[in-house]
């Protein structure tokens, strides 16, 4: 009998125990469910963190190199690294674009941007982020991403600069020299760490499409309104792409040879497979942009050497690319809201 009753006594326990337990993985699975319903977010943050923790890593060995070869004992101002994912994220936004709309007016929701360039004041950004625009004749264009850019980059807390890199003259237009000149002028300017080549027509609708580098190349465009937020082809790396300062170096950059519209961008994605690295992209639901409606310019006709110029990456990449870039430098002016980089490619620059 006093069996039976220890028996009952350990069975009801048991079940009391059970009942806890279920009651607390409810309350976690609630829990869960409001704190990771964006799963991106924490996706997005494991990403940023292990960024984070390589930049760090870096950032303390140059230091400790730096205050070991000093003469003087430095004193550090100590400053913590921005969170993994900043609080001023907004998520995804409905864009609008005043026909109006004035640089002045840009200049003035933007106080904290000088010469083209800002860095959060708060803490230290995780990376230093060159935004590089080829660019010629879209004014218009250029004025509605400074608009939507300079806003979006702050809330991301990134130390950033914009290069708008404009070709002059008149011949076939060359986007991907011109993002060639732009890494190698904006490296005299400042150790970047990461660059965004960037056409001046897309606009980004979702601060959760992070403008920082990763370990591999990245493709910032999965969709766009023009082509119903579907990615255009199978490997497609055009419009925005982000690659480290080595990633970028390790490939020779883009190659020079190609003018007018088109190829530039799967010649860089050869160049980059061929390394050995991989094109990485956010998910479809945040790699969303508005492409500004335009028809194609004068001067960047389709380019109908770009299938035969395609098949010779991989014997021609070593020597076409960044070194090999040359230019004619016109200037470089630094404007409130962007660097503006000017090159002639209609002449051959002189060797000195
Ligand atoms: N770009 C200029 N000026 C030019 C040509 C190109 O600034 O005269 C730059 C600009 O940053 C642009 C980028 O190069 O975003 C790429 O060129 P694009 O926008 O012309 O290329 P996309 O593939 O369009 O968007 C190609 C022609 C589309 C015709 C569509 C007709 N429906
Ligand atoms: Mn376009």
């Amino acid at each position: 009998m006093a069996l039976s009753l220890n028996v009952f006594h350990l069975f009801y326990k048991f079940k009391v125990l059970v009942l806890v337990t279920l009651c607390l993985v409810m309350l976690w699975a609630t829990f869960s469910y409001f704190v990771d319903s964006r799963q991106e977010i924490s996706k997005a943050k494991s990403m940023v963190e292990v960024f984070r923790k390589v930049t760090s890593l870096e950032d303390s060995q140059k230091e400790e190199k730096m205050e070991s070869t000093a003469k003087v004992p430095t004193v550090k101002a100590f400053q913590g690294h921005c969170p993994a994912l900043s609080p001023y994220l907004r998520g995804a936004s409905k864009l609008t674009f005043k026909a109006s709309l004035t640089l002045e007016e840009v200049q003035k929701e933007n106080p904290q941007v000088a010469k083209g360039r800002y860095h959060p004041t708060e803490c230290s950004a995780l990376q230093r982020v060159a935004i590089l625009i080829p660019h010629r004749n879209r004014e218009k264009h250029l004025l509605y991403l400074l608009e939507h850019l300079h806003p979006f980059l702050q809330r991301q807390q990134l130390d950033y600069g914009i290069y708008v890199i404009h070709q002059a003259g008149s011949t076939k237009f060359n986007r991907a020299k011109l993002l060639n000149v732009g890494y190698l002028e904006a490296l005299k300017e400042a150790n970047w760490d990461c660059f965004i080549f960037h056409d001046v027509d897309l606009v980004p609708e979702n601060d959760f499409n992070i403008y920082m580098c990763d370990r591999q190349p990245k493709h910032l465009v999965v969709g766009r309104n023009s082509t119903g937020y579907r990615l255009r082809y199978q490997g497609y790396f055009g419009g925005v792409t982000a690659l480290t300062r080595e990633q970028f170096s390790k490939v020779n950059g883009f190659s020079n040879s190609y003018w007018g519209w088109g190829g530039e961008d799967d010649d860089l994605r050869i160049r980059v497979e061929m390394q050995k690295m991989r094109v990485v992209r956010p998910s479809a639901d945040v790699a969303r942009y508005t492409m500004i409606f335009h028809k194609r310019d004068n001067g960047n006709e389709e380019n109908r050497e770009r299938m035969k110029l395609l098949h010779q990456v991989s014997r021609t990449w070593k020597t076409d690319g960044l070194n090999s870039c040359s230019y004619k430098l016109l200037s470089v002016e630094h404007n409130p809201l962007y660097i503006n980089v000017t090159v002639d490619f209609s002449v051959q620059p002189k060797v000195s």
